[in-house]
């Protein structure tokens, strides 16, 4: 029951990676213009290294079996939320619907406006990883990427890609939005992976 750190309780402040802070509110971050949605047309495209290369319409998705995760968020800026309630489809039912070839190691999530970010399959394969378009039993707002956002817990944030357009498969480790300008490619925040010249090889770890 001790007061650690900056003063949270034990079991927050273990929550808590280094180098980050509480925050109450939940920002909106990234970088050009939110999306508009039209049912009609946003889809999911999945493709490259898997048996059913598909395009999920967004009816199609919403009409999976759905999943909540409780999770923290960590944005390599340097805030944190807790206790986040995430509602969608789990990657893995993605994942199984396509079947990844032997060679896919790697995922690329591509959002609206070019947005990107890369992960290992097997970080994708967590069974905390999910295709979100509610948080605490609301819609998410435009801002925070409805209609739909990649969500990867225990990832820095940039990798839970907002307003999700396609799941590519790879053999290569090619790198999104933010890797390529200097962010680590593995990314755990209780690590501290936040750049680049921190990876020495450990960007090929998995998962
Ligand atoms: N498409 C897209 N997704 C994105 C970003 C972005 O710029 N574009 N920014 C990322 C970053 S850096 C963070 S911290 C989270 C922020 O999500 P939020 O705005 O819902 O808090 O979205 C991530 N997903
Ligand atoms: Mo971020």
């Amino acid at each position: 029951m001790g007061l650690i750190g900056r003063g949270y309780p034990d079991e927050i402040a273990r929550r808590i990676p280094p180098g980050q802070r509480l925050v109450k509110t939940w920002p909106v971050l990234h970088v050009g213009p939110i999306p508009r949605f039209d049912g009609e047309r946003w889809d999911l495209e999945v493709s490259g290294l898997v048996e059913e290369p598909t395009v999920i319409a967004y009816a199609d998705l919403r009409s999976m079996p759905t999943v909540l995760v409780g999770a923290d968020m960590h944005c390599v800026t340097g805030w944190t939320t807790l206790d986040n309630a995430w509602e969608g489809v789990p990657f893995r039912a993605i994942a199984e619907r396509v079947r990844p070839l032997p060679e896919a190691r790697w995922v690329i999530a591509h959002g609206a406006a070019g947005y990107s970010a890369n992960l290992s399959l097997a970080a994708m394969l967590d069974d905390d990883v999910l295709l979100a378009w509610r948080n605490h039993g609301e819609d998410l707002t435009p801002e925070h990427g409805w209609p739909l956002r990649l969500v990867v817990p225990k990832r820095y944030a940039w990798k839970s890609v907002k307003w999700l357009t396609g799941l590519e498969f790879s053999a290569e480790n090619r790198r999104g939005f933010w890797e390529i300008r200097g962010y680590h490619v593995h990314a755990d925040p209780f690590a501290e992976e936040r750049y680049a010249y921190q990876e020495r090889g450990g960007a090929e770890r998995e998962p």
